[in-house]
C-alpha cells in the first residue's frame, strides 16, 4: 500500500513540476537524468538568464498541454518558478519517411545506429542556440521601453529555455550517456566566451540594446523557424514532433521582431513628417532612430543570420537529406520525387572578381535553398515595413543587402562585397563599411535612447505603442509586477 501511495505521489509531482506529454511520471530513466540536469539548468538560468527577475511577477504563457487551450495558458508567474515543459505534437502512427533514400518506409521511433552521430550533432547544434539567445538578451530588461515589451522579452526568454528542454529531452531519452554529457555541455558553453563559446557564429554576437533585439527576433528567430521546419520533416519521428511544437512558439518571437521594428519606423516617420526633416542628424535630435541607422542594422542582422545556414554548397546537408535526417522547407508540399538526385540548383559565388551564378547538384545546395526560402519571407517582411514610410509620403525604403555582403561562412567568406553586390578590395571595404554596418557611434546613439519605462501604458519616445495588448488585454495592463 505504502508503495502505491508513494508512486502516485511521485506521478502527480512530476506532471505538476514539469508539464509534459511524454509520460515522464512512468519513465524512471528520464526522471533520473532530469533530476540531475534540472538543478544545473536553474543555476544556469540564475547566472546567465534575465537579470534581476527573481522577484518579478510576469504575465506569461505557459504550455501545459498540446491542445489549443493548453499551449496558450496565461497567468502571472514568478520567473524562476516558470514550469518548463516537454511537449511533442501527437504521434501519427502511420507516418512514413517522405524524402531521401528511405522514402516510403515507416518513420523511426528510435535512433538508427548509423545516424546516431549526425543526429546528435544536429540536435546539439539546435539546442545550443536556445540558451545562447537567452544569454545574449540577459541585460535588456534594465532598459525596457514599456511593460508590454518587458513581458514579451521574458516570454521569449522562457520559451527559448523550453526549446533547450525540448532538445535535452531528446538527448536524455534517445542518446544514453553521450546524450547526458551533451546536455550538460549545453549549460556550460557561453555566448561570446573566448574559451567555450556557443557553436554558431551569430549566437556569439552581442544583443546590446532593444533595436538589436527586435532585429534579432525578426531575422535570427526566423532562421529558427526555417531550421525547425526542415527538422520537422525528419525521419526521426521524436525530432519531427518536438520541432513541430516548437514552431508554434516561434511565431510569437518573429511577431515581436516585426512589430517592434514597425513601431520604431512609425515614430521615426511621425517625427520626420511633423518637422519635414530629412537630415539624419535632425531626425536623431528628435530622439528617434533615423533610417540610415535602421538600414545598417538590417544589413548587419540579415548578413549575420545568413551565415547560420552554413555553406551554400555542403556535403553535410546532402547526406542529412539523403539519410532522411533533415528535409527541405515545406518538403511534403513540394511536387518532385523528393530524392533530388537528378536535379540542379543555381548558387552564386565569386569568380574572376565578380559574382556569377553556377548550376550545382541540388543535393549539395540544400543550405543555399533553405537560405533562399528564408530570404523570400524576410523580403515580404521588409515590404510590410516599407508601407509605413509610404503611408507618410516619405520616399525612403529599407532594402536587403546582397547575399554576399559581410559574410563569414560559405562561398562569399573572405571576399569584400558591397550591399549592391559588387566585389571590392579590402581597402575599399575598410573605407566604406562604416556607412553600411553599425559603428560604435551608432550603437552609442541607440544606447543613448534606451531608458527604462515601467509605468503601465507608457512607452519610450522612440517606439510607438503596439496595435493591441497580449491575450486581448489592454495595452495599459500591468504585464509585469514589481514586488
Ligand atoms: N557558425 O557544411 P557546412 C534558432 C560549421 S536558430 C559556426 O557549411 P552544415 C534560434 C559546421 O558546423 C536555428 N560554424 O554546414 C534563433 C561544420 O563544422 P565541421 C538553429 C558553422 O553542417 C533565435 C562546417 O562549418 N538550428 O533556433 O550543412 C533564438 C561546415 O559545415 C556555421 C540549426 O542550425 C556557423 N554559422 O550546416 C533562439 C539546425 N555554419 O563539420 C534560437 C541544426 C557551419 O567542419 N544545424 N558551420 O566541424 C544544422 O542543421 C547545421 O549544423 C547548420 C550548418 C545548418 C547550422
Ligand atoms: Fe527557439
Ligand atoms: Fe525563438
Amino acid at each position: 500500500m505504502a508503495n502505491t501511495a508513494e508512486v502516485t505521489q511521485q506521478a502527480i509531482d512530476y506532471t505538476q513540476r514539469i508539464p509534459n506529454n511524454v509520460d515522464l511520471a512512468n519513465d524512471r530513466a528520464l526522471q533520473r537524468a532530469l533530476e540531475r540536469w534540472q538543478p544545473a539548468f536553474l543555476s544556469w538560468w540564475g547566472e546567465t538568464g534575465p537579470e534581476n527577475t527573481a522577484n518579478l511577477e510576469v504575465y506569461l504563457r505557459t504550455a501545459v498541454s498540446v491542445d489549443r487551450d493548453g499551449w496558450a495558458n496565461f497567468g502571472y508567474v514568478r520567473m524562476p518558478e516558470y514550469r518548463w515543459g516537454i511537449f511533442l505534437t501527437p504521434r501519427d502512427e502511420g507516418r512514413n519517411i517522405h524524402f531521401g533514400d528511405q522514402r516510403g518506409q515507416p518513420a523511426w521511433q528510435d535512433v538508427p545506429g548509423e545516424y546516431r552521430s549526425p543526429l546528435r550533432r544536429i540536435i546539439v547544434t539546435q539546442g545550443d542556440t536556445e540558451p545562447a539567445s537567452v544569454e545574449q538578451q540577459r541585460l535588456l530588461g534594465a532598459t525596457c521601453p514599456s511593460l508590454y515589451d518587458l513581458r514579451n522579452l521574458f516570454q521569449v526568454n522562457v520559451e527559448e529555455g523550453r526549446h533547450l528542454w525540448a532538445m535535452v529531452y531528446l538527448l536524455h531519452r534517445y542518446f544514453g550517456r553521450d546524450g547526458r554529457e551533451e546536455a550538460e555541455a549545453l549549460l556550460q558553453r557561453r555566448s561570446g566566451d573566448a574559451n567555450n563559446p556557443r557553436i554558431l557564429t551569430a549566437f556569439n554576437e552581442k544583443t546590446s540594446h532593444w533595436l538589436a533585439y527586435y532585429m534579432f527576433t525578426f531575422f535570427t528567430d526566423r532562421d529558427g523557424k526555417f531550421q525547425l521546419a526542415a527538422l520537422a520533416e525528419s525521419a526521426f519521428d521524436p525530432l519531427a514532433r518536438t520541432t513541430r511544437f516548437m514552431l508554434t512558439e516561434e511565431a510569437h518571437h518573429m511577431f515581436i521582431g516585426e512589430s517592434g521594428v514597425a513601431r520604431i519606423l512609425q515614430r521615426t516617420c511621425e517625427a520626420m513628417s511633423q518637422n519635414k526633416f530629412t537630415d539624419p542628424a535632425q531626425v536623431r535630435a528628435q530622439g528617434v532612430i533615423d533610417f540610415d541607422t535602421l538600414q545598417k542594422f538590417v544589413n548587419f542582422h540579415y548578413s549575420a543570420t545568413l551565415d547560420l545556414f552554413g555553406s551554400e554548397i555542403s556535403s553535410n546537408a546532402a547526406s542529412y537529406y539523403t539519410g532522411g535526417l533533415k528535409g527541405r522547407f515545406s518538403e511534403a508540399n513540394l511536387k518532385d520525387n523528393h530524392s533530388l538526385t537528378e536535379d540542379f540548383y543555381a548558387v552564386q559565388e565569386v569568380a574572376g572578381g565578380e559574382i556569377v551564378a553556377r548550376q550545382v547538384p541540388a543535393l549539395t545546395a540544400l543550405n543555399a535553398r533553405l537560405r533562399d526560402d528564408f530570404t523570400r519571407e524576410i523580403q515580404a517582411g521588409l515590404d510590410r515595413w516599407n508601407r509605413i514610410p509610404e503611408k507618410f509620403g516619405i520616399p525612403i525604403r529599407l532594402k536587403l543587402p546582397h547575399a554576399g555582403f559581410h559574410r563569414k561562412i560559405g562561398s562569399f567568406a573572405g571576399h569584400y562585397i558591397t550591399p549592391d553586390g559588387r566585389v571590392i578590395s579590402k581597402e575599399d571595404w575598410e573605407r566604406q563599411s562604416p556607412a553600411w554596418l553599425p559603428t560604435d557611434q551608432d550603437h552609442a546613439f541607440v544606447n543613448s535612447l534606451m531608458g527604462r519605462v515601467i509605468e503601465p501604458g507608457q512607452f519610450a519616445n522612440w517606439i510607438a505603442p503596439p496595435a493591441r495588448g497580449i491575450n486581448n488585454l489592454p495595452i495599459e495592463f500591468e504585464y509585469v509586477r514589481f514586488n
